[in-house]
């Protein structure tokens, strides 16, 4: 049994990789994206292709996913061969802007399927309802081993191999995906592998803590938003080969991350004094806050009171929110009954996100409250 179209997403990549199409990839910015980025890229190259753009939105200006500013910045390379990577399987609008452009579009992804699918050229995701592969918790940084397995064949030396079971470990647990079947296998190997690392990143970051003990403090560092010619700190640390420069970068995020967590602090404190024991969610935003920092107020607060959380960043028309709820409830079924309010929603049941005009905002807590209370089974 293996995961839907992954044979066709792996042929149709080593095609583009022998006629020398352009080949453009699209990753989300958190650690699964970035990783995922990382090995495809490096499968590729390994194959004697090349990638010609990546790029990785910036969330706090165009929201998660594929964006149509993303989606501009390469039209010049079109036609191309397009992947998105950790994306794209809510990006209705956006896929068929990219069919316009002339792309091929390749969504290897691992968040749940809405109702329909995009319409692009191959989807991968295990969250397929006609997909029977039977473990549905990859992350995609697992998926796209998957992928690199397949492309490489034998050409999947036992370093390289290696060399990417960290990533995998890395990012699947940066996911937080559960430490359950083939992602407990995973990512046990390749945590084992981090220390003898030949990865720069890695080999600074075994001198600064104990790995793979202190592996969430090494994510919590990568975690750090900062964002240098449209790519993130991870990305730009994980794939540097100067020791020194790497250092650099680490040191800065160290001293960002701190400043992050009294920013947290703040915030918690500001919203815990609101939060009444009767409220059935908690449903605040600003526009002061960090946009960077709101995933982790959601999570924690959300952790401590056992209640769904909803947490968002007002900007000058629309809001961007992160949602995080207790175990049993799906974020993203609930957030369907209240599409009609939304740009756009998508993720994980537990952990999830939206894009909302800022006067629908008060309708949407409604819309939320009233479906939490109709629906018993759903809480
Ligand atoms: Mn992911």
């Amino acid at each position: 049994m293996e995961i839907k179209n992954l044979e066709k997403a792996a042929q149709r990549i080593l095609e583009a990789i022998k006629k020398r199409e352009r080949i453009l990839i699209y990753g989300d910015s958190d650690l699964d994206g970035v990783c995922s980025v990382i090995i495809l890229k490096e499968t590729i190259k390994n194959l004697g292709g090349k990638i010609d753009a990546v790029y990785f939105p910036e969330r706090e200006v165009e929201g998660y996913g594929i964006s149509e500013k993303g989606l501009i910045s390469l039209k010049k390379f079109s036609p191309a061969l397009f992947i998105s990577l950790d994306c794209g399987i809510s990006n209705f609008k956006e896929i068929e802007i990219a069919k316009n452009y002339g792309f091929f579009v390749i969504v290897i992804d691992h968040h749940q399927v809405l109702d329909e699918l995009p319409k692009a050229d191959i989807i991968v995701d295990p969250k397929q309802r006609d997909d029977q592969y039977p473990f549905k918790d990859l992350a995609t940084v697992g998926i796209v081993f998957k992928l690199a397995e397949k492309m490489l064949g034998e050409k999947m030396t036992s370093p390289l191999r290696k060399n990417f079971l960290e990533l995998v470990a890395l990012a699947t647990l940066a996911d937080m995906m559960p430490q359950v079947g083939e992602n407990k296998v995973l990512t046990e190997e390749g945590l084992v592998y981090l220390k003898n690392s030949w990865r720069p990143a890695f080999q600074v970051f075994s001198k600064i803590f104990e790995l793979p003990k202190e592996i969430t403090k090494v994510i919590s560092i990568l975690n750090v938003r900062d964002v240098e010619n449209n790519l993130p700190a991870s990305y730009r640390i994980l794939t540097e080969s100067d020791f020194r420069k790497v250092e650099e970068l680490v040191e800065k995020l160290i001293k960002k991350s701190k400043e992050r967590k009294k920013e947290v602090e703040k915030i918690l404190n500001f919203i815990e004094e609101k939060i009444k024991r009767e409220d059935k969610i908690i449903f605040e935003g600003s526009k002061e806050w960090n946009f960077s920092v709101i995933s982790i107020v959601a999570s924690q607060l959300c952790q401590k009171y056992q209640k769904p959380t909803f947490i968002y960043k007002i900007f000058e028309n629309e809001s961007q929110g992160t949602v995080r709820v207790p175990p049993g409830i799906d974020s993203v079924e609930w957030m369907k009954k209240c599409k009609e309010l939304l740009i756009s929603f998508g993720g994980h049941p537990s952990a999830s996100g939206f894009r909302i005009k800022n006067e629908n905002l008060e309708k949407f807590k409604e819309c939320l409250i009233k479906n939490y209370e109709e629906n018993n089974n759903l809480c």
